[in-house]
């Protein structure tokens, strides 16, 4: 199955083109916009780690190794468009238009972080793993009954794949044809759980045979792999022609998050080797650097960029008012429950605040 579903390269990791058909893909505008979006996140993410190491946010799940699968997707996408993002993909929010502030907000524990800046369709971040794989479904399946060309994108992880919601999803819209791209990050550890324990069969983009929807292995550290191949999905999708399921093969370099330790599952020697040689900044540093165009003072400039706006927004985080504790009970269930309200009272009386 492995040689049926190749790894689709456009740029090994050297930095060198590899498919010619996709050169003209790679010009100096579109790399300058890549490589900024992905100093962006990772600056973001960094930025993260560090605010929840001094208690400033709750526990966060970085994404540093998935740059190129998040901002390669996010710009093939329509402002009109929707996206499904889990725990793991606010990189791809950012690109796509969601108010960092609220990103933080998000991290903080914050229901207000969940919402997206007006007329953007970005769905709260899932923490229950996979369900976010219907919604997108049911979704996109409204887009194409209204008539719109508008698509979904639906990011999920390897382990993901193995829960009954991810199925149901790639089924429901094989079935009636919903306008969605399925984007897996195969970063190959569902927490400390390695892919070889996870599934039996050699890859995840053969699962798409079962449904008879285009199923197509990525390098997810190359980002014109990424976007050439989502553009195609996404064009194929507003066509009528259906869902597509794109594996985008990757590796995160950090924990699953901050309360993991990653080195208690995984050798940490192959992951600082990876990040060597498939670091999606360093390989487009790469091609920048083979075609003449690296230029210093133009990194040092949008990295400091990226850093003053993301402190920007940590300030905004900062200076929101303080949460009411009660909404934690409030947005259980549109009505409380007896068992929720007597929780509420209890804990409010606890901490001397009001019912
Ligand atoms: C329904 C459900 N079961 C279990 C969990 C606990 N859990 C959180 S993250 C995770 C692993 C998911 O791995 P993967 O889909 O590969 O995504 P990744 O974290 O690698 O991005 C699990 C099992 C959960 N959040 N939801
Ligand atoms: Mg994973």
């Amino acid at each position: 199955m492995e040689k049926d579903f190749p790894i689709f390269q456009v740029m090994d990791q050297n930095g060198n083109i590899v498919s010619e058909d996709y050169k003209d893909l790679v010009t100096e505008e579109r790399v300058k916009k890549f490589y900024s979006e992905m100093v962006r996140i990772r600056t973001l993410d960094r930025k993260s780690i560090s605010l929840q190491r001094q208690g400033r946010i709750g526990t966060y799940a970085p994404f540093e190794g998935q740059e190129a699968s998040q901002v390669g997707t996010a710009l093939a996408l329509e402002s009109d468009d929707w996206m499904f993002p889990t725990y793991r993909d606010h990189g791809a929010a950012m690109v796509f238009g969601h108010s960092l502030r609220n990103i933080l907000l998000f991290w903080n524990g914050r229901n207000e972080g969940c919402v997206p800046p007006d007329g953007k369709k970005i769905f709260p971040p899932a923490i229950p793993i996979a369900t976010q794989i219907p919604h997108a479904a049911g979704a996109a399946f409204a887009e194409k009954q209204k008539g719109t060309k508008n698509a979904a994108i639906c990011y999920f992880g390897d382990g993901a794949t193995s829960e009954g919601d991810f199925h149901e999803g790639l089924n429901f819209s094989s079935v009636f044809k919903s306008p969605v791209v399925y984007f897996c990050q195969n970063n190959q550890y569902a927490i400390s759980v390695p892919i070889s324990k996870q599934m039996n069969s050699a890859t995840i983009a053969q699962r798409a045979l079962a449904y008879d929807i285009p199923g197509v292995r990525i390098d997810g550290n190359d980002i014109f792999a990424v976007f050439a191949e989502t553009e195609k999905a996404l064009e194929r999708a507003r066509n009528g022609e259906g869902p597509t399921l794109i594996e985008a093969m990757t590796w995160r370099y950090g924990s699953h998050t901050t309360a993991d330790d990653a080195s208690k599952y995984r050798d940490q020697g192959e992951s600082a080797l990876k990040r060597m040689e498939t670091d999606p900044l360093l390989r487009l540093e790469r091609w920048m650097k083979n075609e003449g165009l690296y230029d210093e003072a133009w990194v040092k400039e949008i990295e400091a960029q990226a850093a003053a706006e993301i402190d920007a927004a940590v300030q905004e985080m900062e200076k929101f008012p303080k949460a009411d504790p009660a909404v934690i009970f409030d947005y259980v269930f549109e009505k409380p429950t007896w068992t929720i309200e007597k929780q509420k009272r209890e804990y409010l009386e606890l901490i001397g605040g009001e019912a």
